[in-house]
């Protein structure tokens, strides 16, 4: 019988580690349009932020421009971003989220 891929696969050496999958930034992006109560409003549904928690970040953003949301795995990151985002485009406004790794 021919060799199992089991045989042919490399093993990792003994001293290998599993490293902790990178984590993403989700970054929401200040604009001139979105009003303040709608970004409040969906960093509390898409991120599930306290009212409080999500003036913060929302007034963060206003006035330095970006304010980071949260960190995620990038698939989750991704999706939450991609939803908040189309919440905004949904509405008529530019709001706008992205990812960044971390370092
Ligand atoms: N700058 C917007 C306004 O004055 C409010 C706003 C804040 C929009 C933060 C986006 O990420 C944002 N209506």
């Amino acid at each position: 019988a021919p060799m199992s891929d089991r045989s042919t696969t490399l093993q990792p050496s003994a001293k290998t580690r599993t490293e902790r999958p990178r984590l993403y930034k989700v970054l929401l992006l200040n604009d001139d349009f979105t009003p303040r109560e709608f970004v409040v409003a969906v960093l509390a549904s898409e991120f599930r932020m306290s009212e409080d928690e999500a003036v913060r970040v929302m007034i963060t953003a206003h006035q330095q421009g970006v304010c980071v949301v949260a960190v995620f795995p990038r698939d989750v990151a991704e999706t939450k971003a991609t939803r908040a985002t189309e919440a905004g485009r949904a509405n008529g406004f530019p709001l706008r989220f992205e990812t960044e790794p971390e370092t």
